[in-house]
């Protein structure tokens, strides 16, 4: 094809430019597919000599210049706009020297906009985006609508326009995704909770925070967390909101109701489905029930399929499953409470004590306010991967600790100091990148190890 048959997606090119995608991973080569599906050329650019998506993109597009390793400064002089992996930082030297020369820095987020046909719902928040995202897939599925979810959930946005046109995108999207995504129009925009989180990216708590209310700046409609004061602050004036808390509902609003010593998600003072019917474990589930239920509404879905799916929806994979039991002890697997809010919400959820195994790679997380906010509820520790120490420090005088060497003697241990009727639970607050290739296979370490020890 000649090159002024090529079609420009998403950005004017300048003569002679090329598009240099930064990173080989699952969003570059979803990049990769879509920038040869629309004929354009790139450079692809990985910082590792040994990037997972190599062998897939010559597949791709064989043809490509690829660079690995410590890319060249001059390669900027020729780059038309820089399509940039989530995982990049900001602080990455070749992404500073690309800014400093002006030169456009865009996500595989603000690509799918420019193409996407269907309206698209955009979930963020520290914790609950993916269960939300999921809740929501299959409430549009059980309202007979068709829902496609992904971007940091699973498939990689711009692989979402591979399918048939449904009638709405579910996005989960993280603050590395929004803080480079200048055009968000969101049909109905989902900001469940800000935590701490992330703090080895973001150059503060400050600039994490800015880039979830970025979810909210062009949304038609949105849900919030009424809880959260700063969140209410951050709402855009004019912008038709739905709320949901963990307390009383008023009217149109979502929360809890409590009648006749049962509790119930309600709206306003409609009582919805008792939370005893609800599939899901957990206060901090009950909020991602209540949240799916507003964005539902916004998006035109009936209440009965809506509460028939949160009825029967357990959960998906490494969020509080049960793993085993060992007598009376129950084993489970919150492997994707990967910060310290996720795991407090864990810890909080689970009735009787806990023994905690925890640690891996903190990202910058506050140990210290999971060591204050579990004090009592832990009846012991066992800390294992990198950040052991730190957690270590913050568990002193609180909580008893260990350490472990590995999964297998952290679940030994565990199951030697609990006592009959507490749980032993995963709930690292830490990425698992220091021991695992990703939480999945931490998860899946613990159930093998918990199987093999209380079978
Ligand atoms: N990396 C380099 N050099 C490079 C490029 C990347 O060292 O040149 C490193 C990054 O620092 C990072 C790793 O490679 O440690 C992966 O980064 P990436 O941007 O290539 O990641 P992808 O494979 O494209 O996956 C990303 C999301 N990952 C991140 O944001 C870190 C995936 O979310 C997402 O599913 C995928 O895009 C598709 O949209 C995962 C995740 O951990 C689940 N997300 C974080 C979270 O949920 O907490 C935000
Ligand atoms: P995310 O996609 O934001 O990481 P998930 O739905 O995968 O969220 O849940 C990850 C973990 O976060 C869960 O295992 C649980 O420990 C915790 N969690 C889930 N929902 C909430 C919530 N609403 N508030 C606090 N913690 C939560």
């Amino acid at each position: 094809m000649s090159a002024t048959a090529r079609k420009q997606p998403a950005a004017k090119r300048s003569a002679g430019k090329k598009d240099l995608v930064l990173g080989l991973g699952a969003t570059g080569l979803s990049v990769a597919r879509y920038l040869a599906r629309n004929d354009v050329d790139a450079i692809y650019v990985d910082s590792r000599d040994e990037p997972p998506g190599i062998n897939d993109l010559k597949e791709i597009c064989p043809d490509a210049e690829v660079v690995l390793g410590d890319a060249p400064q001059k390669l900027l002089k020729g780059a038309s706009r820089i399509i940039v992996s989530p995982g990049i930082a900001d602080s990455d030297s070749f992404l500073a020297a690309a800014r400093k020369k002006g030169i456009d820095v865009v996500s595989d987020i603000e690509l799918f906009v420019a193409e996407a046909k269907a309206p698209f719902v955009a979930v963020t928040g520290s914790n609950g985006k993916s269960t939300v995202t999921t809740l929501l897939a299959l409430m549009c599925d059980a309202a007979g609508k068709k829902g496609l979810a992904g971007a940091n959930l699973g498939v990689p946005a711009l692989d979402l326009l591979l399918e048939d046109q449904p009638d709405f995108y579910l996005l989960e999207l993280s603050s590395f995704q929004l803080q480079r995504t200048q055009n968000l129009p969101a049909k109905v925009a989902v900001l469940l909770n800000i935590s701490p989180d992330h703090l080895d990216w973001h150059a503060d708590e400050a600039e994490y925070r800015e880039a979830k209310y970025r979810v909210f700046d062009q949304a038609e409609a949105a849900v919030f967390n009424r809880a959260d004061e700063e969140i209410n602050e951050h709402l855009p004036k004019n912008l038709p909101t739905l709320s949901f808390a963990l307390d009383e509902p008023q009217d149109g609003e979502f929360g809890l109701r409590e009648d006749e010593g049962e509790v119930f998600l309600a709206r306003g003072e409609q009582l919805l489905l008792s939370v005893r019917d609800i599939a899901l474990v957990g206060m901090h589930n009950q909020a991602n029930c209540l949240a799916a239920l507003a964005a539902g509404q916004l998006m035109g879905l009936g209440l009965s399929p809506m509460l028939q799916v949160l009825n029967e929806f357990p959960g998906l994979p490494h969020r509080m499953q049960t793993a085993g039991w060992s007598g009376n002890v129950q084993f489970i697997n919150d492997s994707k409470a990967t910060n310290v809010g996720a795991a407090i919400a864990s810890i909080e959820s689970v009735a009787g004590a806990v023994v905690l195994i925890a640690g891996g790679q903190g990202k910058g997380g506050d140990f210290d306010r999971l060591a204050t906010s579990t004090c009592g509820k832990l009846r012991a520790a066992i800390l294992i991967g990198e950040d052991a120490p730190q957690l270590e420090e913050a568990f002193k005088d609180l909580t008893p600790t260990e350490r472990a060497d590995d999964m297998l003697s952290a679940v030994r241990r565990a199951a030697e100091i609990a006592d009959s009727g507490d749980t032993v639970l995963l709930a690292p607050a830490c990425a698992s990148f220091d021991q695992y290739p990703n939480y999945q296979a931490r998860g899946e370490d613990f159930v093998r190890v918990v199987e093999a020890l209380t079978i």
